[in-house]
């Protein structure tokens, strides 16, 4: 089998105290690195001066090279907090108001995705199969090409891809749509992102399709497919039956004194719909004053990006949210909203989810939505809470037995939430059923599987003219062994 390399822009580093159990993604890429044998690389996390970045820090964990790399402070400004995070990821997801286009820092995430390209040049192996992930690595395919690199390439975009009027608002998508043909299999998470994609590409009148997964464009021809990314199904459900056994967990059911929980739980972002659901919450309890003082909403959310403005502002937004919201109709023993700023590990999450009777997972968009699967997979099967879900998640396209909610209709998601508390436990019991069933067939590691099977099976990258591309061939032998069974046996775990 060859040698996997996964390139990212944040690198999950093993944790030598093995007391922090790692995520899915991480889980499921750390797993099919093992399996069979591979490097992992990206950006350190640090920031230096111009004339400081040193030479690339490695680290060796079994049969699994980690090298990260450092970068300058203008590269960290220009690349990721600039052109990734202030005008890609509001472009895919639908924030054309919050992109804030300025040319030296497009001119630096390019910058830094050639310096990426230079980086991992030297430790690339003639039949390695390269997997770089999300959309701060947009055109690193493009750079290794271009620095002569002939090795299969793929790419995973972890975030939506969004409509033509969109994307071509930016003023340079037409380099970024084509430094994507450089790769030779392109994964979206839905179907829906896949087609705007296409889209993309045949509004721009850039090349044709050849069928509905391959491409061709000038002289390179690709595959792009939707591979919805899912949880380890199992495990997470394993651990969530544990931690209900915990002194956190007893304390926490104390401290509702019967009253029913409701949970969020996301990173502190505009996309997520927090500030909706909030409203949605307070409608509920005006409009259902029965409610009142049986419910607590407990929303989990850690900072994340702080550093742009966007992400500072609304975090005083959401914490003054809340407490308006708990001066208003709380009481002296009842606060509505349990607002926490911090990350929890996952053993205490996947207990709260347990014993949440509903989960608010309400994006305004989101590429898929791991929070949506962890909650399902970490119910109790006797009496499950309920998921209400936002129709713009892309987990929405596989858990369609969710109650599927519109964010932005404020008072029919408030309708929803009465309406879930209120669900028959025979109900609740049947969605969960037909939910768990698609969580167990999708889960990360046939994620991985399917992926890396498609990268592995794609035709050798070649000079093709339209005429002449083979077409994948889907033999048994080159496919890649499955990675559940493999996950099995793997005890590494990761901070
Ligand atoms: P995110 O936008 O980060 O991911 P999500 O898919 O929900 O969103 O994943 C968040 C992960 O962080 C989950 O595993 C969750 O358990 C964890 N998490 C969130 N809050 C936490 C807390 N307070 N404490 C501990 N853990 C917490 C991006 C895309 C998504 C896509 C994923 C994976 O934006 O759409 O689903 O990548 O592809």
């Amino acid at each position: 089998m060859a040698r996997l390399v996964v390139v990212s822009n944040r690198v999950p580093i093993p944790d030598k105290s093995g007391t922090a159990p790692a995520g899915g993604l991480a889980v499921a890429l750390q797993t099919a690195l093992a399996a069979r044998g591979g490097l992992w690389l990206g950006w350190s996390g640090r920031s230096c001066a111009e004339d400081a970045v040193g030479p690339l820090q490695m680290l060796k964990e079994g049969n699994i090279d980690y090298a990260l790399t450092d970068l300058t402070e203008r590269d960290v400004e220009e690349y990721y907090q600039g052109f990734a995070n202030r005008v890609l990821w509001p472009i895919c997801h639908y924030r054309l108001d919050l992109a804030e286009y300025e040319r030296h820092e497009m001119a630096g995430y390019f910058r830094v995705n050639r310096f990426f390209a230079s980086r991992l040049l030297p430790l690339i192996e003639k039949d390695d199969l390269i997997w770089i992930h999300d959309y701060h690595l947009i055109p690193l395919a493009a750079e290794l090409r271009r620095q002569g690199v002939t090795n299969r390439i793929g790419f995973f975009l972890h975030i939506p891809w969004p409509a033509p009027d969109v994307f071509h608002a930016m003023p340079v998508h037409e380099t970024l749509l084509t430094s994507l043909t450089a790769y030779d299999v392109l994964g979206f998470q839905t179907e829906h992102d896949r087609e705007n994609f296409a889209d993309c590409l045949s509004r721009r009148g850039l090349g044709k399709r050849l069928d509905p997964a391959r491409f061709v464009v000038g002289e390179r021809a690709f595959t792009a497919r939707s591979y919805p990314i899912g949880i380890e199904t199992d495990d997470f459900a394993a651990l969530a039956k544990r931690a209900a056994e915990t002194t956190l967990h007893r304390r926490m059911l104390q401290s509702l004194d019967g009253k029913q929980l409701i949970i969020g739980v996301d990173r502190l972002d505009y996309s997520k719909g927090i500030t909706q659901r909030i409203d949605a919450f307070e409608s509920f309890l005006n409009r259902h004053t029965d409610s009142q003082r049986k419910v607590t909403l407990l929303q989990i959310t850690p900072k994340s990006r702080s550093e742009v403005p966007e992400y500072e502002a609304m975090q005083r937004a959401v914490a003054e949210q809340a407490g308006r919201v708990n001066g208003a109709l709380g009481t002296v023993d009842w606060v509505p909203i349990r607002y926490i700023n911090r990350s929890l590990r996952r053993p205490a999450l996947a207990g709260l989810y347990r014993m949440a009777k509903l989960a608010l997972v309400t994006p305004l968009r989101d590429g898929m939505n791991l929070v949506a699967k962890e909650f399902v997979a970490a119910q109790n099967e006797e009496d499950p809470g309920v998921l209400l879900l936002s129709r713009f998640a892309g987990a929405a396209q596989e858990l369609k037995e969710a109650v599927l909610v519109n964010p932005y209709d404020v008072e029919g998601t408030a309708d929803a939430i009465a309406g879930s508390l209120a669900m028959p436990v025979e109900q609740r019991r049947e969605r969960w059923k037909a939910m768990m069933k698609t969580l167990r067939t999708n889960d990360v590691f046939a994620w991985c599987d399917t992926f890396l099977g498609d990268l592995a099976e794609s035709p050798a990258p070649q000079k093709a003219s339209p005429a002449g591309i083979p077409k994948p061939a889907r033999s048994a032998e080159t496919r890649a062994q499955p990675l559940r069974a493999a996950a099995a046996t793997s005890h590494a775990r990761w901070s």
